[in-house]
């Protein structure tokens, strides 16, 4: 492997019609000469073509982060080196955001508010772990006598980090700030459908003066690459977010070298909305909490319990809302809900929706793939309503990861808990009520990671970003998540 590399990285357009590999600081291409393409899912065209990592591309990259962190000096930087670094890396994306912003459209047919919206806490991101490192201070112990004890953090190592496609930039950036913050080095697979935004960011740290082989980026798929940065002996973490069964797979294999592994898995989250909700309030924040990003979050409000004596209101006005959400030009200030990611994505959802009906469930609203005038090549379903469901049903156990709403009715508190709690899965929920002593009480004995009181997100830079049961393990977003890309060393001393 050569030696880590000092000369100038040019920016390039980050439109174009090719994306590299970055491997020890450089555009590579693959060994095996292979590329694939990029679909632009809001009107099927094809946008760019990238370039296919093979296990001996993952080899060398691997090779190259374990270089820089054996031998480099990321790690070695003063903390405030590496934090202004991360504030550079931030600062071009900010000079970049537009850019950035259209491409992370055109790579996932999100709407333009989403797509701003998560550019712009991407780069939130670098900042507040540009702070929150210099901060991160080991501990000092008492001991009896002449003993002395302090605790230093150390970096992990290298990383793999494997992204989705749902937030392609804002799980780089979850991911890569953190870690190199904290002084590893990272081997990041995107998603195979949204590999470009990532690949920019690997560009722009290497841009930003982050020394070659640090930040690694190798698009490639998940069950050849993936598996082979997460079977690597010198892999030291990996950091996946994407389906409950890969990540049991990825746990499972991990094993074998004792990897340190954080999880960010699916979900079927629930909303509580109490009789004494602000119920417009509620209306909208549900709308939000299920047909953001076209439904296809981890953290989606899935399932919306609604307590019995406010049922009708809510639904008449949920639903009506629902039918007026308008489908559209990804790049439209007026579009609310944008694309699905692919024809496949688009039969599952259809597949659970055409199984609930199947059961007995009444579809309120949507309930079919959508037809949308200008964009009739692309992947599109409409906002969609179900009522009169029952938990044994597949659209109300699992996640669907589509603009698709289960609702059913509650009686009282005991029963609303009860029902939010009966899921595999455990990572977002809501409480929709003006009583602060039962929201207190509500969100204490709801079994997840987060709890949305009276709002509908909860992603900010610095809140904790984590599931219970199923939904994995490991918290993103925050200070603690410093600790997870680091080792606790105690030095015991006596003079
Ligand atoms: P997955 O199919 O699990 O893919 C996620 C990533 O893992 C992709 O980069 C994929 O590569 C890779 N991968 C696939 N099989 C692999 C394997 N055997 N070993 C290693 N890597 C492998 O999920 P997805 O369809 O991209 O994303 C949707 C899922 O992610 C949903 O279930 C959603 O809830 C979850 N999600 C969770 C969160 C949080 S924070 N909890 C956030 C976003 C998404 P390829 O693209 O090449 O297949």
């Amino acid at each position: 492997m050569s030696t880590i590399k000092e000369e100038k990285f040019e920016p390039m357009d980050m439109k174009r019609s090719h994306y590299s590999m970055i491997i020890n600081g450089e555009r590579t291409e693959s060994t095996s000469g292979e590329t694939f393409t990029v679909v632009n899912p809001a009107t099927g065209e094809e946008i760019a073509t990238v370039a296919k990592a093979t296990n001996e591309d993952a080899e060398k990259a691997i090779l190259a982060a374990r270089q820089a962190f054996d031998h480099g000096k990321w790690r070695h930087f003063p903390v405030n080196k590496r934090s202004r670094m991360l504030n550079k890396i931030a600062s071009i994306m900010r000079s970049r955001f537009n850019e950035l912003v259209e491409l992370e459209i055109l790579d996932t047919g999100k709407s333009i508010a989403a797509a701003q919206g998560q550019v712009m806490q991407a780069i939130e991101d670098f900042e507040f772990y540009a702070g929150a490192i210099v901060s991160h201070r080991g501990s000092v112990n008492s001991l009896p006598g002449a003993f002395q004890n302090h605790t230093e953090h150390e970096p992990v190592g290298v990383c793999a980090q494997i992204i989705p496609w749902n937030y392609p930039l804002m799980m780089a950036a979850w991911k890569v700030a953190p870690a190199i913050a904290t002084g590893c080095s990272v081997v990041v697979k995107p998603a195979s459908l949204t590999p470009l935004t990532a690949i920019v960011l690997g560009e722009i740290c290497i841009e930003s003066g982050v020394p070659a082989g640090v930040v690694n980026i190798v698009p490639g798929s998940g069950s050849m690459v993936g598996n082979y940065l997460v079977d690597h002996e010198k892999v030291d973490k990996v950091a996946f977010t994407g389906s409950t069964p890969v990540g049991k797979s990825i746990m499972e294999r991990a094993s074998a070298t004792l990897k340190r592994v954080t999880l960010e898995l699916g979900g079927k989250s629930p909303s509580l909305i109490f009789e004494d909700a602000d119920i417009d309030a509620a209306v909208d924040g549900s709308l939000f909490g299920i047909f953001y990003n076209s439904g296809q979050s981890c953290e989606a409000r899935s399932r919306i319990y609604i307590q019995e004596s406010i049922y009708d209101e809510f639904m008449e006005k949920f639903i009506s809302k629902t039918k007026k959400l308008a489908l559209g030009d990804p790049f439209s200030k007026g579009t609310h809900v944008g694309a699905i990611i692919n024809q496949s994505q688009l039969e599952v959802i259809d597949g659970f929706v055409k199984s609930a009906k199947q059961s007995g469930a009444v579809i309120e609203a949507g309930g079919a793939p959508a037809s949308v005038e200008g964009y009739e090549n692309g992947y599109w379903y409409e906002p969609t309503v179900i009522s009169n469901v029952t938990h044994d049903m597949d659209a109300v156990k699992e996640e669907i990861f589509g603009p698709v709403a289960v609702v059913m009715k509650f009686k009282d508190e005991k029963e609303a808990v009860a029902l939010a709690n009966d899921s595999i899965y455990g990572l977002g929920s809501a409480v929709w009520t003006k009583d602060h002593a039962r929201a207190t009480r509500v969100s204490k004995q709801i079994q997840a990671g987060i709890v949305m009181v009276n709002c509908p997100f909860s992603a900010f830079p610095g809140t904790p970003f984590g599931g219970y049961k199923q939904s994995g393990f490991g918290r993103e977003l925050c200070v603690e998540t410093l600790d997870l890309y680091c080792e606790t060393k105690s030095i015991v001393s006596y003079y």
